[in-house]
């Protein structure tokens, strides 16, 4: 008997459930934790944000797919069995990321909250446009969505630099790594994309210390954060503070340590903020539900899985 388990956690899982069974009708689904019985069954489990613990009750797990691009929540389970963990890389998630992306450098490259303002006021005044040649933006992060949101940057005329953990060669945008490429990067950058892991190694990066090395007296007039890769990344309060204090003039959050937003935070209300509820790459299911039976099915005659996680580096 082999049977996939469904875990899903944050997500309404009804969709999720009606395509594993629509796409693959011959395979044995479960649903947790309605449909949870008989452990030794499931072979493969398809999680978002899994309970910790759950996955170890399973001990004929062959393999864990991630719903997401991100895996943090699964990697920080400590009783996590031994076995591939493999997450989504998808053409669709990576295109709605690029999306994002343009969508809030542009809004800020073209001053659009101004102009928004204006129009509730009626007011007819034009601003000194800057080139986008002339406009820094730094991807921090270089991998499946950072590459792509770089390369849609560049192509647009922007200034682009990257950062990574290992070196780039990346056509157009300069590139720096590790820790001491951080400091020339956050120099260069008046926009600072974030698509980074959420990792022991950068875990609240998007501080205080590090916003105050942004390029603030560039084309921009001053320094723009985008967070689109993960909550804990972030300092909620230091972003507040950098607000306040000038060295930031604008941040969109997608992402929060903690999530749903609460109603209580001062983000939710700052006149510098956007928020985004997490959802930069809501993306098909149907194109990761058919990737992943299609990695199943090619991983039953032996062919190995793609995308699988590398659980030293944590991403
Ligand atoms: P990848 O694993 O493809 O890329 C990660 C990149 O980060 C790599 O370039 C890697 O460097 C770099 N990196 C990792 N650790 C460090 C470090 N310590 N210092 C410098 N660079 C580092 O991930 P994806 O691009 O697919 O996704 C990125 C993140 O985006 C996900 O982990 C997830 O958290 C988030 N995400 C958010 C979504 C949303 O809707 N808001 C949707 C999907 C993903 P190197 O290349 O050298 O290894
Ligand atoms: C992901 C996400 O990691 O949606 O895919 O956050």
């Amino acid at each position: 008997m082999s049977a996939i388990l469904l875990a899903i956690m944050g997500w309404d899982p009804k969709n999720w459930d009606q395509l594993f069974r629509a796409l693959s009708p011959q395979r044995d689904i479960r649903l947790w934790p309605e449909q949870a019985r008989n452990p030794a069954d499931i072979t493969y489990a398809c999680v978002w944000k899994p309970p910790h613990g759950m996955l170890a009750e399973h001990r004929n797990l062959k393999a864990v797919f991630s719903l997401g691009a991100g895996v943090d929540d699964i990697l920080t389970d400590i009783e996590l069995p031994n076995v591939p963990i493999v997450r989504v890389v998808d053409a669709d998630l990576t295109m709605r990321m690029t999306e994002y992306v343009v969508l809030h450098v542009l809004k800020y490259h073209r001053q659009q909250r101004l102009y928004e303002s204006q129009q509730r006021v009626r007011m007819w005044h034009e601003h000194e446009q800057a080139v986008a040649s002339d406009v820094s933006v730094g991807v921090m992060g270089l991998g499946e969505l950072g590459y792509a949101s770089a390369i849609a940057l560049q192509r647009l005329g922007f200034r682009v630099h990257g950062w990574s953990r290992t070196q780039k060669i990346i056509p157009g945008v300069e590139t720096f790594y590790g820790a001491v490429g951080l400091e020339p990067f956050l120099r260069r950058a008046e926009i600072l994309v974030c698509l980074l892991p959420s990792t022991p190694g950068t875990r609240g990066i998007l501080n205080l210390d590090t916003f105050r090395r942004l390029k603030f007296n560039g084309a921009m007039h001053g320094a723009y954060l985008i967070n689109a890769a993960r909550g804990d990344l972030q300092v909620d309060a230091d972003i507040i503070v950098a607000l306040d204090e000038g060295t930031l003039a604008g941040a969109t959050l997608d992402v929060f340590p903690v999530e749903p937003l609460p109603v209580t935070s001062p983000l939710w209300t700052h006149p510098k903020v956007t928020v985004t509820p997490h959802n930069a790459a809501q993306s098909s299911p149907r194109s990761i539900v058919s990737n992943i039976l299609r990695q199943i099915d090619r991983f039953e005659v032996g062919v190995p899985l793609d995308h699988v996680v590398d659980r030293r580096r944590g991403y």
